[in-house]
């Protein structure tokens, strides 16, 4: 007969070692609410997993806010603008004249990094290598979160709540029986593929290139490492494109006369399919769902990161108040995050098709992305738009 559970109790109960759960259970112990948080994969594949780079304005205010921004302030990078490219041509959008606001790029791995350490140093309860994670009587006041720990022993552990922040491909939002979640999703026809390169970055800010061949973007994640993208088909394989073939590619989407692409050893590659994914509602019962357990964005807009943020930013108040017995932020804590979800849906979506090529467009598609490019570049009015929504919109008081 298996050994029972070790049973014990915990306030919140938290599934994934994301940017979502890692930032929740420091707000909720500033809150002065213990949790305890497992992650199926080891510390230092959570602090290694290449994702996303850049936080938005209020992304950064909030980390800044919650006390963990300390080496965020010295090393992440302020980027007033990105370049928009296309037809031949490279053209500066800016944030700073057509907003006010900057934008921060610093990694989500240095996020996690720096979330994980504090979360370390203040006693935190952190469980890394769990297996076997359920989640359960989700309609009570206890729910249960079980798991496994590294050492082989079940856990039982009776919560108040529990936040479901395990990603996409979790176990939390599936628990929801079926038929109460209601969800909007698109897949797009094409894939990137990411690589980060040995080499300091051949520019200042970002560059988004519209190219017939397929979109292109650069990004970087220090002055020294780059991190660029190609969009490729969502069925090739990462073997199909070796590091000369990579370079050759990037080399002519992002031509322009005058300017150099700097090439360097390719430390890391790999293919992410593109998504947009809506679920709601973002709870059931004692289960709150936050940042990819809920949504996904393609990572044109660059959003997912900061979505994942705001989510959680208002789960700790809500959770706060519904441990001590007022539940009206936990009840509107699904309608507060799908308004800010829904307009960086919009947003990526609008990104992601103004600049890729289409597989088996007709001609028109092309001429109509192009009309809409030269309008953005051209416009004041239509920059702003770009602009408010890439740095964030409605803007985080
Ligand atoms: P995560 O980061 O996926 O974390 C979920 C965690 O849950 C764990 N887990 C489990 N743990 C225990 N038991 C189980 N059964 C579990 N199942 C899963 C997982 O191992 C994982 O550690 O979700 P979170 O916290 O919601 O954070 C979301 C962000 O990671 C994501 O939205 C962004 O990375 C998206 N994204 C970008 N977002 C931006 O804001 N700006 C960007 O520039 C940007 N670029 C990107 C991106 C995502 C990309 N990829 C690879 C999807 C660029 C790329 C290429
Ligand atoms: C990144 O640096 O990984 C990055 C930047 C901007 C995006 C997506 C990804 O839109």
């Amino acid at each position: 007969m298996p050994a029972a559970p070790l049973r014990t109790r915990t306030q919140v109960g938290i599934v994934g070692a994301g940017p979502a759960g890692l930032l929740l259970s420091h707000l909720l112990a500033l809150r002065g609410i213990d949790s305890v948080l497992v992650e199926d994969r080891s510390r230092a594949y959570c602090e290694a997993r290449q994702r996303a780079g850049v936080l938005e304005n209020g992304s950064v205010t909030l980390l800044r806010e919650a006390g963990v921004a300390g080496r965020l302030d010295r090393e992440g990078l302020e980027h007033g603008g990105i370049y928009l490219q296309f037809a031949g041509g490279r053209h500066h959008i800016d944030f700073r004249d057509l907003t006010g606001r900057t934008v921060t790029v610093y990694a989500q791995t240095e996020v996690v990094k720096d979330l994980i350490d504090a979360r370390l140093a203040a006693g935190g309860h952190l469980e890394f290598d769990v297996t076997g994670t359920d989640v359960d009587d989700l309609e009570t006041t206890h729910p249960v979160l079980r798991y496994t720990s590294a050492d082989g022993t079940r856990h039982e552990i009776t919560c108040d709540a529990i936040a479901g922040c395990d990603g996409f491909h979790g176990i939390c939002r599936p628990a929801v029986p079926a038929g109460l979640l209601t969800v909007w999703e698109r897949e797009y026809p094409y894939a990137w593929l990411g690589i980060l390169a040995d080499v300091p970055p051949s520019t200042d800010e970002l560059i988004y290139a519209y190219h017939p061949d397929g979109f292109a973007l650069h990004s970087l994640r220090s002055p020294l490492v780059s991190r660029l993208y190609l969009q490729v088909s969502p069925d090739d394989e990462i073997s199909a494109w070796p590091d000369d073939r990579i370079w050759a590619e990037l080399q002519r989407r992002f031509a322009v006369p005058g300017w150099e692409l700097k090439e360097g050893p390719i430390l890391d590659k790999g293919i992410t399919p593109m998504r947009s994914f809506v679920s709601a509602p973002m709870r059931h019962g004692r289960l709150f769902l936050a940042g990819d357990a809920a949504h996904i964005v393609p990572p044109t807009g660059a959003k997912g990161l900061n979505l994942a943020l705001g989510d959680v930013a208002v789960l700790a108040g809500a959770l706060g108040e519904l441990l001590r017995g007022d539940p009206r932020l936990a009840d509107s804590y699904s309608d507060a995050c799908l308004d800010r979800v829904w307009r960086r849906t919009h947003f990526s979506w609008w990104m992601t098709t103004m600049l890729h090529a289409t597989p088996g467009a007709d001609p028109m598609d092309a001429e109509l992305q192009l009309a809409q490019l030269r309008y953005v570049t051209t416009s004041r009015a239509a920059a702003a738009s770009l602009a408010e929504n890439y740095t964030g919109y409605p803007q985080r008081s």
